[in-house]
């Protein structure tokens, strides 16, 4: 392991999407025909109208094959491949542009938009096309299928290995996000209080800016790439 590359744990959010076309959650929009993401993104919404949540997600999975990863996506796959180094992304994300940009040591702790779940039978895999109105295919059950994502109220995927991640990593740098969703926005506390450097890659100031040692603000399509290449040629 190269003294030159300690370990890193990066967290990004949807503005490293915005680019890419997908909307983020509290831009101009922040709404989706009017109900917010916290009303939509939820178990008693979806036990309340499950076609109406099916079709929030209908929408979003089908916007994915419309768009692709921006040069934020490639710049840490690239940084991935080079660091020497112990290396996580959490991703906050549920669309599949990390991965469709090379990203490996990936994991999505809000679940991703290409998997589906029954609530029935607990079938977990990816399936493609609409959800709502769809029967599922090992069970039968209907309304049955969700989408594998981590609601409001729900447990995020994957807190032990992020937790051990953060505890010793050297730098944490947060991309694209608003620091409004926990426990996503206390990451960097947990990784400030194990000594890391912290850095915020952002187009503006977010509710946790404070909490950061150095940040750097602009689109990430041209900030990533230029952090990312900074840090490699410092070897
Ligand atoms: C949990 C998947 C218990 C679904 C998502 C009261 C106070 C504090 C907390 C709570 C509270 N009441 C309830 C809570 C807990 C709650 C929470 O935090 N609520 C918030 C609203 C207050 N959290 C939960 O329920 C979580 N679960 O707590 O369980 C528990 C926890 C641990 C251990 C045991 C038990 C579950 C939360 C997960 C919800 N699911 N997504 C879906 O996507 O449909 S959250 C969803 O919203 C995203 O995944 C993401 O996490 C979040 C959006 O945040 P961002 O990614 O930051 O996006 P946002 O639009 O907000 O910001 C975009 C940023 O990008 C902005 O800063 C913008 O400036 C920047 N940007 C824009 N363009 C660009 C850019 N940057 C660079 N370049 C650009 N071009």
């Amino acid at each position: 392991m190269s003294s030159h590359h300690p370990a890193l744990v990066i967290l990004t959010g949807a503005g490293i999407s915005a680019e890419s076309g997908l909307p983020t959650f509290r831009g101009a929009g922040g709404l989706w025909e009017g109900h917010r993401v916290e009303d939509v993104a939820t178990p008693e919404a979806f036990a309340r109208d499950p076609e109406l949540v099916l079709r929030f997600y209908d929408a979003r999975r089908q916007a994915l094959a419309r768009v692709a990863p921006n040069p934020a996506h490639f710049a840490l796959a690239r940084l991935e491949a080079a660091w020497q180094g112990p290396f996580l992304l959490i991703t906050q994300n549920v669309d599949d542009l990390h991965e469709r940009a090379g990203s490996r040591k990936l994991l999505h702790m809000h679940g991703e938009l290409v998997r589906v779940r029954c609530v029935r039978c607990g079938l977990n895999e990816r399936l493609e096309g609409p959800l709502a109105g769809r029967a599922c295919p090992r069970c039968g059950a209907r309304p049955g299928l969700r989408p594998d994502v981590v609601w409001f109220g729900e447990i995020p995927y994957s807190l032990d290995e992020i937790e051990a991640a953060l505890a010793r990593c050297a730098l944490f740098v947060a991309i694209g996000t608003s620091g409004e969703v926990y426990p996503a926005a206390g990451f960097v506390d947990e990784a400030r209080a194990h000594g890391a450097h912290t850095i915020e890659l952002n187009l503006e100031p977010s509710r946790i800016s404070a909490r950061f040692a150095e940040h750097r603000f602009g689109p990430a399509s041209r900030i990533v790439p230029a952090w990312v290449e900074e840090l490699l040629a410092r070897g």
